[in-house]
Order: structure tokens, then C-alpha cells, then sequence
């Protein structure tokens, strides 16, 4: 039923829509797309949305002082369903993030005013991104302490990703990290479970890292997930560092952006990576007419500060176009972007670089274009694509390697399977097939 009120003295939505502002410098600016429920114009809906997520409300305000009225967010650039909001930088908390999304991500995406809306980009203003922290180590710290200097870094979860115990995920990480494997992995779900004691995992997953380190001279490293709640995450950071690990990794859209600032902070302290899994996102990035990009949530992580983020993959078996995952890429790396379509450029002010990872239904049959897509400045990850190699574990982690290594010295991946039977074994099994 149509409830759309007609009263221009209680209604004053308008008022947040001018085409003539432009943002000031320390403004954040948000790129919606707003498609308008029926009966409301564009700009009503844009007004509505830039209302509810700056000082306004359904109605005209006795309280409203000219003080006030001048921290109203403008709904200012409009292309299509594509509206631009700039919202005056004191609107916001510094080194908040749960503050500045529960303005321009909250309410508004249940306004009935509107029947799909998708923040799409939001440009921080320096006075924002110079409050957080940002990564510690960055895409350099981490080639720095794996000392592995050009090439992209290799990483892998036992499969099945639940159900291991912890002596079989261990033994399982030694094989991988003796067949050329630089960073075991643990799954999303993989926590602390009956069957998978977290402390005994990392007791035994680092003693036989140090084993894997002597008999190879390489560096290997565990990417263990701390899931939980956010005080018990701290505790198991903590065991963490006690035993020698380098790097925690955080569900961080399941355990939400305030765990993750505290984590930030404890990890700071710790000396510890982060590790971000992104498990969930698609809950909220997926539908392109509703809830927030993939885009947005990446650069979230960023300044808060993680070091490594999944981006996808293309051509595995998550949903993901080239662009999207190009976009993200470049919006983890570097120190300016400069804005693709339907994206805002973004100065990051001297926040490090964010290590990419490349995961999710691959194997050694698609490393070739996913590297050629993505450079190698990434880490690849690969679950099923070693623990499914006919030949084991050490086998896949192996063919890997040599993939990369081929790759790297510029060889033809058919010669190097010539002198490779792990290579062979894995090229005949799943070709270069898409798994979906
Ligand atoms: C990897 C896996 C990861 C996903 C997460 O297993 O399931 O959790 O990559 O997705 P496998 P994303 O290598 O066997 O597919 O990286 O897109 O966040
Ligand atoms: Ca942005």
C-alpha cells in the first residue's frame, strides 16, 4: 500500500538534495546506486537516504538548530540510479568504524522508501584514514619476514576443511610445507572443535613448521583462524606469538569491525599479521541492486589494517567478475586509486598495501590466467586443487610450486608437466577446467 505522504510541512527530504553542492575536501563521499520504490522520484529516495544516514528524520525538527543544519548530508551528483552523498567529515567518530557504517550502511537500507540500494564506493577523507591504523606489515613486511621477494606466495587448507584431527592437520601442513608449500592455512569454520583442539593444532602445527623450515631452508608460516569471541580471540593471539607464529587469521565479516579493531590493536602489540577471511560477504556484496560492495568492505579491512584479504578468483567456483575482482586488487594495492567506472578515487594517505588472495575452487590448471590476470603480487590459495592431487598432499603442494616456478621463469607450462609426474598427475586430473 502507498503511504507516501504528500505534506510538504512535515516532509522536508528535499532539502537534502543539492545538485549544486560540491564536497568540501575533508567530506566523505558515498556512491549509492538507489532504485526508488514505486512511486518516489530518484531524488526523493536520495534525499531520504541521505537524511536517514546523516541528522535528519521522517519529519521537519523543532530541535533542528542552523548549527545542525549545516552537518545535513547533500544528495549532489545524480547519473542514472547512481547518486553521490557528501557528508561533512564531523559527522563522523575517528577510528570508529562501526560509527561511520551505522550512518551511511544502516537504516537506509530498509527504508521502504527505497526498493534496492547498494553503497557502491565510499571515498574516506584524510582526516578519517589517518585515524586508523591501516596494515602492519603490508604486502612488503609479509615478502619480508617469508623473504620471498617476487614471486606470489602459495598457501593451502587441509581438506576436508572440518573433521581433521589435530594430528591429521598437522601432519597434513608438514607434507605441504615439505612440498614446497610457503603458508598452511586454516578454513573458515575451523576454530576450536572436539575433534580439532585449537591449542594442540598450534602446539603441533608450529613444532612441525620448525621441522618443515630446517629440512627445507625455506620460511613457512600458518595462517591459524582465532575465530571466536572477541576476548577469547585475543587469548588465542596470544598463544599465538608464545609459540611462535607470524600471522593470525580473523573471519572478519562473521566476527564484525569492532573484533576487528580490537584484534588490530592486540596484534599490534603482538607483532602478528592478520589474515582476513571474508567468509559471508556474499550474504551482503552479492545482489548488485542491494546491501554493500565488495568493494567498500575491502577497503574497510584496509584501514582498519589487515595485511592479507581474499578478492577471489574469477575463474574458480565463487561468483565474482574480472572487473569486480581487478577493482579490488587495485584498491588494496597502491598508494592512489584513480577511479574506475562506477568507483571513487582514493588517496590512502601512506596506509600499507594489502596482500591479495586468490582462492576458492583453484588448481594448477588455472594458475597460468589467473596469474596473467592478477600479476604476482597475490598468494594462491589452493584447498581441494593439492588435497585432491591423485598422488597426495606434498605431491600438490609440489605441482604448485613447480607451476609457479614455471611461470615466474617465464617457461611453457607444458614443458615444465614434461619434467614433472606431480605436475603431470594434477594436469591430467582436472585439466584447465573451471570446477563450479
Ligand atoms: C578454499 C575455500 C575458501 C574460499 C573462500 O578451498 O573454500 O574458504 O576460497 O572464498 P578450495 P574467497 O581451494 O578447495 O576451493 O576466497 O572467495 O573468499
Ligand atoms: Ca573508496
Amino acid at each position: 500500500m502507498k503511504t507516501k505522504t504528500e505534506s510538504k510541512e512535515v516532509e522536508w527530504y528535499l532539502d537534502f538534495v543539492d545538485k549544486k553542492a560540491r564536497p568540501e575536501k575533508d567530506d566523505l563521499v558515498a556512491l549509492f546506486r538507489i532504485i526508488p520504490a514505486e512511486g518516489f522520484t530518484i531524488e526523493e529516495a536520495a534525499g531520504r537516504v541521505a537524511s536517514e544516514s546523516s541528522v535528519g528524520t521522517w519529519t521537519t525538527l523543532t530541535t533542528l538548530t542552523p548549527r545542525v543544519r549545516k552537518l545535513m548530508a547533500k544528495a549532489y551528483q545524480f547519473s542514472g540510479e547512481f547518486v553521490s552523498i557528501t557528508y561533512p567529515q564531523e559527522l563522523f567518530e575517528e577510528a570508529n568504524m562501526p560509527q561511520v557504517l551505522s550512518s551511511v550502511a544502516g537504516n537506509v537500507f530498509g527504508m521502504k522508501a527505497v526498493r534496492g540500494l547498494r553503497l557502491i564506493d565510499i571515498s574516506w577523507p584524510e582526516p578519517l584514514v589517518s585515524k586508523f591504523r591501516g596494515p602492519q606489515f603490508g604486502m612488503q613486511g609479509i615478502r619480508s619476514f617469508m623473504k620471498i621477494r617476487k614471486r606470489p606466495l602459495t598457501a593451502s587448507v587441509p581438506k576436508p576443511k572440518l573433521g581433521l584431527t589435530y594430528e591429521e592437520h598437522a601432519k597434513h601442513g608438514y607434507e605441504a610445507w615439505s612440498g614446497g608449500l610457503d603458508l598452511l592455512k586454516d578454513d573458515e569454520n575451523l576454530t576450536n572443535q572436539d575433534f580439532n583442539s585449537f591449542e594442540k593444532r598450534a602446539r603441533l602445527c608450529y613444532r612441525l613448521r620448525d621441522k618443515a623450515e630446517r629440512e627445507t631452508g625455506e620460511r613457512k608460516s600458518y595462517l591459524i583462524n582465532i575465530t571466536a569471541e572477541t576476548k577469547e580471540m585475543e587469548r588465542r593471539a596470544r598463544l599465538v606469538k608464545e609459540l611462535g607464529g607470524e600471522y593470525v587469521m580473523i573471519d572478519i565479516c562473521t566476527t564484525g569491525w569492532a573484533a576487528l579493531q580490537t584484534l588490530r590493536e592486540t596484534c599490534q602489540d603482538l607483532g602478528l599479521a592478520i589474515h582476513a577471511h571474508r567468509a559471508f560477504h556474499a550474504a551482503f556484496t552479492r545482489n548488485p541492486e542491494h546491501g554493500m560492495s565488495m568493494t567498500v568492505l575491502a577497503e574497510t579491512a584496509r584501514l582498519i589494517g589487515v595485511d592479507q584479504l581474499h578478492i577471489g578468483t574469477v575463474i574458480g567456483k565463487l561468483e565474482a567478475s574480472e572487473e569486480e575482482v581487478l577493482t579490488l586488487r587495485d584498491k588494496v594495492v597502491g598508494k592512489k586509486y584513480e577511479g574506475r567506472r562506477n568507483t571513487l578515487p582514493q588517496n590512502w594517505f601512506g596506509k600499507k598495501d594489502v596482500l591479495p588472495v586468490s582462492s576458492g575452487g583453484l588448481h594448477v590448471g588455472l594458475l597460468y590466467p589467473l596469474l596473467k590476470m592478477l600479476g604476482t603480487d597475490i598468494i594462491v590459495q589452493m584447498g581441494g586443487g593439492i588435497w585432491g592431487h591423485p598422488m597426495g598432499g606434498r605431491a600438490g603442494a609440489k605441482a604448485l610450486r613447480e607451476a609457479i616456478d614455471a611461470y615466474m621463469s617465464g617457461s611453457d607450462l607444458n614443458d615444465t608437466t614434461k619434467a614433472s609426474k606431480e605436475l603431470k598427475a594434477a594436469l591430467e586430473k582436472w585439466g584447465t577446467k573451471t570446477y563450479e
